[in-house]
């Protein structure tokens, strides 16, 4: 993950099973987040929780897609998978993470 300007993000996540890599990732004021997601071996689905990021993951191919966070988006939510992908499919989820620098939240926008 990098930072390529203020609030400009690009994000690559590998999937597989059973486990999203990096597990974890800390957007602070994100504006504009590209995220390009691949799997090294069976279809996998990406959902960031109460988001409308929502993407399959198909081996051989990289799943690119810009998310422009609503500026009430804060706080910690879970990035799932919602596509079976084996026994371990349950235990495949990991954590983004938004801070917002702003004192205040209008709960809008
Ligand atoms: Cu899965």
């Amino acid at each position: 993950m990098r930072e390529v300007g203020p609030g400009i993000y690009e994000v690559t996540i590998e999937a597989r099973q059973f486990a999203w890599i990096p597990r974890e990732i800390v957007l602070r004021d994100p504006v504009r987040v590209t995220f390009r997601v691949y799997s090294t071996d069976v279809v996998h689905g990406l959902h960031i929780a109460g988001t409308s990021v929502n993407v399959m993951v198909f081996p051989g191919y990289v799943a690119e897609f810009v998310w422009e966070p609503p500026k009430g988006v804060s706080g910690e939510t879970l990035m799932i998978c919602h596509e079976y992908c084996g026994i371990g499919h349950q235990l495949m989820w990991g954590k983004v993470v938004i801070e917002r620098s702003g004192a205040t939240l209008s709960g809008g926008g």
